[in-house]
């Protein structure tokens, strides 16, 4: 008996940890990165994954999260396409008493023990350091006169389109004569960001001075739109995004994008690693950031090669 039970414990150390994960989608570059990030990281790491994409649906993350309670996964991980509405499913995991590791995007819930740990961006500092730019830029290129900004948000409801979207507008409020003229969502994909730009451009009432879009993808769609209307990209209209990935440094490159401000989806290592430690129950920080830069078109090409995503 003794000996049966010094076996299977050893098995049981040695069984790989099961994680969960639900990811919004693959809506972007961005994403794409990120997926295969934390698909490496795992294999890496020797974790077995359980990966399910959510096609941007949260009824399909929700799905997902009680398929992984239902197998009972050592832990669970996902980034939340909206903010809101998760209550119900997290409190279902803690019943189970399976942990919950928050990547990429937050969620608002009543109460902050439905999960253990949020790893990723400050998408507010974000939309700050793109207003930054723009405050900057406005200076010197146009020092007079009314700025008329259209906006292309990300998914509506989602955490980087209300956040990044909060500390642009705090930056740009000091200079009244920079306004926001159109705002409409996107959803973070190019063909959207195409679309909605066609319709900004078609509306003749007001020149449009500058794009500012909350994700690169958007902005690399929005471009073929000024294009096709005729116009030249970063120089007829300023474009500043958000996310920093291949496309946009190509496009900067190719002086049709004028900056992109980082965020890093390279949260596969870093997930791995709290996995582990949440479920041995170790301490972990309620909230880790990640660091990041921002690069403008002058440095693009100088930056391709070092691009990791
Ligand atoms: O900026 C965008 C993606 O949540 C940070 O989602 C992420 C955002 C990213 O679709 O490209």
């Amino acid at each position: 008996l003794s000996l049966a039970g010094t076996a299977s414990s050893a098995l049981a150390a040695d069984k790989p940890l099961v994680l969960g994960f639900s990811q919004v989608g693959a809506e972007s570059e961005w994403r794409t990165a990120n997926s295969n990030s934390i698909k490496d990281a795992a294999k890496q790491a020797g974790i077995t994954l359980k990966f399910a994409d959510a096609q941007q649906k949260q009824e399909n993350q929700v799905k997902a999260i009680r398929s992984f309670i239902a197998q009972k996964v050592d832990v669970i991980a996902f980034s939340p396409v909206v903010e809101s509405g998760w209550d119900t499913v997290l409190r279902e995991a803690k019943n189970a008493k399976i942990p919950v590791i928050l990547t990429d995007r937050a969620v608002k819930v009543s109460d902050p023990s439905l999960y253990v740990t949020f790893i990723g961006s400050d998408f507010v500092e974000e939309g700050r350091k793109a207003g930054r730019w723009l405050v900057d830029w406005a200076k010197k290129n146009a020092p007079t006169g009314e700025v008329n900004i259209v906006e292309l948000q990300g998914t509506v409801g989602s955490a980087p389109a209300l956040d990044r979207k909060r500390g642009f507008e705090e930056i740009i409020q000091a200079e009244p004569r920079l306004k926001i003229v159109r705002s409409q969502s996107g959803d973070f994909t190019r063909a959207k960001g195409k679309e909605v730009m066609e319709a900004f451009l078609k509306a003749k009432d007001k020149k449009i001075h500058v794009l500012f879009a909350h994700n690169d993808d958007m902005a690399i769609g929005a471009i073929q739109a000024i294009e096709e209307a005729g116009l030249k990209p970063a120089k007829d209209i300023a474009i500043v995004s958000i996310d920093g990935v291949r496309g946009a440094f190509q496009a900067m490159a190719a002086g049709k994008l004028n900056v992109t401000v980082e965020c890093n989806p390279m949260l596969g290592p870093q997930l791995m690693q709290l996995a582990k430690d949440v479920v041995a129950g170790k301490p972990v920080a309620k909230r880790i950031t990640t660091e990041e830069g921002v690069f403008t078109a002058d440095v693009a090409a100088k930056e391709l090669p070092n691009r990791k995503y």
